[in-house]
């Protein structure tokens, strides 16, 4: 376990973690989707994850524990430099860079620090790693979006991965550092503070890789909050908000969150599959049974980033786009 000094993460107000309900001691285990299996299999566990919870782990998924540890690895050394180094080696950048504390704009905080970047520039802020790294995950999303239009009927197969595959989608990638912290602030937040606060991620599906450090916790449909057990050799995928919307809501945009426990150096990464700017979302009407109708108003992938920029990180973003 890779543990970090702390950097200076202390000029903002920080938030207390709610506990979750199974956190004494029992982890929930997400369905884990072995991709070496048939593809009817696959595809029809997957879908059932996406129904139920929202998010699925999937295993032989072919990309090696050696690359996700080097580039783990690479991303320590640099959450190692000194402040100023870190912002300065990120700017200028038209969006995202460097972050400390605090998360988009409109005023939300948490304990971590991330660098967030736009995945279609060639210029990276590390090597030839991350390049490897995010071709072998655009490779996963693919396959996983096609295991789903599989398992959801949906022809032809690529009609879902060809949304977030072209030249012109909209791809984000994060790296996220969850400091130790000091015993003092741990002491004053009762031992729990909020690393990353709850929310849905807009675009079509994330996939994520963390260390072996838990943290992660998401919503059930009935409200309670399940803490995620880690597994470092697993991508957790999740249903966003743009594929909760071309399911008609059969698939579901799963409410997640990081509590930091400051004890362990939580690094997770996460690529964001979103759309072009220009492509309309609305349901896929093979999606839809025979006279169902939309639950939702069309939208660009521009429009709904937009909204989703100006609110607040726990606002239900997809309600502004709900038929009444
Ligand atoms: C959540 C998912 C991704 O991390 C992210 C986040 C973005 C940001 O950190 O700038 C947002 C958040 C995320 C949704 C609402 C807005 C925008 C912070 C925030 C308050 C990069 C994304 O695309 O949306």
């Amino acid at each position: 376990m890779v543990v970090l000094s702390s950097p200076s993460l202390d000029q903002i107000p920080l938030i207390r973690a709610p506990k979750a309900a199974a956190a004494a001691g029992s982890f929930s285990v997400v369905p884990a989707i072995d991709l070496s299996k048939p593809d009817d299999t696959a595809a029809r566990l997957i879908v059932k994850a996406c129904q139920d919870l929202g998010l699925f782990k999937v295993t032989n998924h072919g990309v090696s524990l050696e690359l996700m540890r080097r580039l783990e690895a690479e991303a320590v050394s640099f959450f190692s430099l000194p402040l100023f180094e870190k912002q300065r080696s990120c700017l200028p950048h038209s969006f995202g860079g460097y972050g400390n504390k605090s998360i988009g704009a409109n005023g939300d905080v948490g304990w971590l620090e991330y660098l967030l970047f736009a995945v279609t520039p060639k210029q990276y802020p590390f090597s030839s790693t991350l390049r490897e790294y995010l071709s072998a995950i655009r490779k996963l999303a693919q396959r996983v979006l096609e295991l789903m239009a599989e398992g959801l009927a949906i022809q032809p197969r690529d009609a879902l991965s060809k949304l977030v595959m072209g030249e012109q989608s909209d791809g984000l990638f994060r790296l996220n550092h969850y400091p130790p912290c000091p015993l003092q602030l741990l002491h004053e937040f009762n031992s729990c503070l909020t690393g990353f606060g709850e929310h849905t991620d807009p675009q079509v599906i994330s996939i994520l890789r963390s260390n072996n450090t838990s943290g992660l916790q998401i919503s059930l449909k009935e409200g309670s909050w399940i803490p995620i057990l880690p597994d470092e050799e697993s991508f957790f995928i999740n249903v966003g908000d743009a594929l909760q919307v071309l399911t008609n809501g059969r698939f579901r945009s799963v409410r997640h969150r990081v509590a930091a426990d400051g004890r362990e150096s939580r690094v997770s990464m996460i690529y964001f599959f979103g759309p072009a700017l220009g492509e309309r979302i609305a349901p896929l009407p093979q999606a839809m049974r025979m006279g169902e109708q939309s639950r939702y108003r069309e939208f660009t992938w521009e429009e709904y980033k937009k909204a989703a920029y100006g609110s607040r990180l726990s606002d239900d973003r997809l309600g502004l786009f709900e038929k009444s």
